[in-house]
Parts: C-alpha cells; structure tokens; sequence
C-alpha cells in the first residue's frame, strides 16, 4: 500500500506514520552514512534523514544527484524531533527525483544585486524573506476583506478600461474600437461614488495603473489600491474609519503572522503602537511645521517625501494631515465652505518614514461647483455627464479613499522598497518577468 500525501504544515498529524511529501530541495549534507535532506513544498520546511543502510540503494543514489532547487518526493515515517526545523522530521525509505535542477540555479546562498534579484524575480519567491512578504500581503488582504465584510460594506469590482480620468497622475492609454481613447484606471473611486449611492456602503479593490515616471521607492505604474465610498460620511467620519481600518489591519498581521514578522526581523513594538486615534495636522499647521523644521515648503504646495518624513517624526502612530489647498489635489474633492482656499481631504502617513499610505476626501456633491473644477482641470466634460448625473439626481454628502497596498505592506513589513510587497511589480524600467 503506498503511503498518503502530506503538504510539511500537516506532519504533525501523522506522527508515527508513513507518508510522502513532495517538494523542493533547499540543503544536503552527508556524513557517509547518514545523509539530510532540508526541503520545502510551500508550507513549511522539513528536515529528512537517509540512513544508508536503511534506504533502497536506488535513493541513496538519487541522493547523489540533489543540488538545489530538485524536486523531489520522499517517503517515510514521521517523526517528532525537537532539534529539527517545525519540530518533526522524515526517517526516509524512498527519495525519487522528479525535476532535476542544474547547478547553475541563479538564486546562492550569498548577496545578490538588486537588478539581478529583479530579473530572477521568479526564482526569488522562493526565498524565506519574499515568502513571508508574501504571506503578509496576503494577510493583508484578507484583513481588508474582513475588515469591510464585517461592517457591511458591499464589494463592487470597478472597471479597468475607462473612459473618465480620475487622477492627475500619468495614464497608459489604449485605442477602443470607435469610442475613442480608453485608459486604464487610476482609480474606482468615480465609480464607487455611483455605487455608493446605489448600495450606501461600498468598497473597491483591484490594480490601478499610472504612469508615473518617478523612480523612487513608493511608486509603482501597477498597484493594488482598496478604495471604501460611504454615503452620508463627512470627512470627519472618513478619518475615523481609516484610523479603524489601518488599525485592525495591522492588528491582524500582528496576530496571525508573527513567524513571517520574525523572519523580516521587524521590530514588532512599532507595530504594536498602531491604534486609533490618530493624529490630526490641519494642512496650515503642517506648512508651520515644516518651515520651523527649515522645509522650504509655502503654503499651497503639495508635500513631498522628504516632508512626509519631517511631519511624522516623533510620533508611534501614522499622521492625518488635512485640507490641503484645492490647487493641490483632484478636481472632485469638496470645497471647504469654512475656507474655500481649501478641500475636505486628507493624507495619512505612515511612522518611520513610510509616507503617504492613503488619499481620501468628502467629494464634491454640488454640481455647478463640481463642473467648474471639470473644467478648470480642462477635462473633457462629456466623459463626466453620468459622474455629473450623481449630484444632479439626489445628491449626497459623501466621503471615501484609497489605500496603496503595496505601501502598507511594506510599512507592514519594513522594507526598503515598495517593489518587494507584490509578486511582479511594474516600474518604469520593469516590465518582465
Ligand atoms: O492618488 S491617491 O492619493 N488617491 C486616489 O487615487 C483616490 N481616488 C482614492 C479615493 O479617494 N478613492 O492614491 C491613493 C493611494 C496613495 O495614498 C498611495 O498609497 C497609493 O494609492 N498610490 C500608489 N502606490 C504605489 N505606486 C503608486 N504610483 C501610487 N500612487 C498612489
């Protein structure tokens, strides 16, 4: 009778029994006698031993051929061992081969450039480092998922051709049939707010695109963006659900993923400090702060990184910064009526220098103002008449934003550069694999 399947993370249950597990060979080392094999299948890691004499001589030949990255199956009984990695180990019977993998396999065990890491991007998923940014994404994921299942909100997938322009950033642009130009979208948001007033309480989540030419290490040309719209919330209300939100996020990786947390060797008490409420710096004051700092910053410009950084300095939780100037942010946002210089917005910003992790705003519900923006922008007003429509046929205080994942998971996660928290990131300069 051959022994069943296992995946490594169900070993535990079959301790004193035979099983076959299949997966890739991380490690070997021999003594002659006795032979180990470290190998992975994507669940964990196993620790298994070949005794010699114990094994046919046809895997302990097989033995011989491993290099790293064959893919195996082996056989044999499962036993605990508190010495061995996850706390169990394979007593082999049978190793057979199924993959062999030349010993050229780019991925070593030493320091690889960060290009070359990029164009194996492939092989370097395999990784214990990109694994668990992996799962941590993930994590994510399904927290935001949660997060809004439990509240409520109703998921509605927006489309990815479009023929409205949501954001000032750059667009890839297409040719459709005869309607003209399509762009891929920047954002749902437009067509959360029809949702919204439809369903009351609505969330978006899919890949935006921008074809932003800035190199640095927060931007993407396709990233993952979450973008909530909630009928009658004002902006106010708006800040309190991204504090909830951030906060339960990071809540939830903590609890359910500290192996992967460990292995990126964050430091977990900065993550612990993440709960509401957060700070609130109105756009004024910030612009105050910044040039007491020695910014160079004047009132009615956008902030940059390097004033992101100066703002969040000395606090353990992200930042609202709010109401900026009109000029500096999308034409749908609402006017402020306390001081129309500005609109009812905010950023939030991630501590330790992560940044801007969303953009939301309460949105323009009076009409004529809002087709004054359209046209002061110089968009094209007929791709707006059914966006124009919303606040023509009962209109409504609203209020929503957009929150990068890929910023968030590497906040999360602590690395470097945004380009590690999705499987295949897209840049200026990286379009394969
Ligand atoms: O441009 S945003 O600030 N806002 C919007 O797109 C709104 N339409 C969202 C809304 O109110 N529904 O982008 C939102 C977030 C921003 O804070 C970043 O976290 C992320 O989207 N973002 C990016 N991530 C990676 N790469 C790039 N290029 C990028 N641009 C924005």
């Amino acid at each position: 009778m051959t022994a069943p399947y296992s995946r490594i993370s169900e070993l535990p249950r079959h301790t004193g029994e035979n099983v076959r597990v299949r997966g890739w060979t991380s490690h070997v080392r021999s003594s002659g006698k006795v032979a180990f094999i470290v190998m992975r299948d994507g669940t964990g890691i196993l620790q298994t031993v070949l005794v010699k004499n114990a094994v046919s001589p046809e895997a302990w030949t097989n033995f011989g051929r491993l290099t790293q990255e064959t893919s195996i199956e082996v056989e044999g009984e499962v036993r605990a061992d508190a010495r061995a990695p996850g706390g169990f180990e394979l007593a082999v019977k049978e190793l057979s081969i199924y993959g062999e993998s030349p010993i050229d396999y780019p991925i070593q065990p030493k320091e690889h450039g960060i290009d070359f890491l990029l164009d194996n991007r492939h092989f370097w998923l395999r990784t214990p480092r990109q694994r668990a940014i992996a799962r941590i994404r993930h994590e994510t994921e399904q927290a935001i998922r949660d997060f809004f299942y439990d509240r409520d909100f109703t998921l509605v997938d927006t489309p990815i051709l479009t023929a409205a322009i949501g954001e000032r950033s750059g667009l890839f642009a297409t040719e459709y049939f005869d309607e003209g130009t399509a762009y891929l979208a920047q954002t749902g948001q437009l067509y959360g707010e029809a949702a919204a007033a439809a369903l009351g309480k609505i969330y978006c989540f899919g890949p935006t695109f921008r074809a932003e030419k800035s190199k640095t290490r927060r931007h993407l040309t396709e990233f993952w963006m979450v973008e909530p719209e909630v009928a009658f919330n004002d902006s106010d209300d708006n800040m309190r659900l991204q504090e909830e939100f951030v906060s339960y996020i990071v809540g939830r990786v903590l609890e359910r993923r500290q192996a992967e947390l460990k292995e990126l060797e964050r430091d977990v008490s900065k993550l612990e400090s993440i709960k509401p409420p957060f700070p609130r710096i109105n756009y004024s004051d910030a612009v105050r702060i910044l040039q007491s700092k020695g910014s160079a910053v004047t009132w009615g410009d956008d902030l940059g990184a390097e004033d992101e950084a100066l703002l969040v300095e000395g606090h353990d939780r992200p930042v609202f910064i709010y109401n900026y100037p009109k000029e500096a942010k999308a034409f749908y946002m609402k006017e402020n009526p306390e001081d129309p210089r500005t609109v009812l917005c905010d950023d939030l910003l991630a501590p330790e220098g992560y940044g801007e992790i969303i953009g939301g705003s309460q949105r323009e519900d009076n009409h004529d103002k809002l087709l004054a923006r359209i046209k002061e922008e110089n968009l094209p007003v007929e791709a707006y008449n059914w966006y124009l429509d919303l606040r023509k046929y009962g209109t409504f205080v609203h209020s929503g934003f957009g929150l990068g994942l890929e910023r968030t998971v590497g906040w999360i996660c602590g690395i470097h550069h945004i380009r590690e928290a999705i499987a295949f990131p897209r840049t200026m300069n990286r379009l394969r694999p």
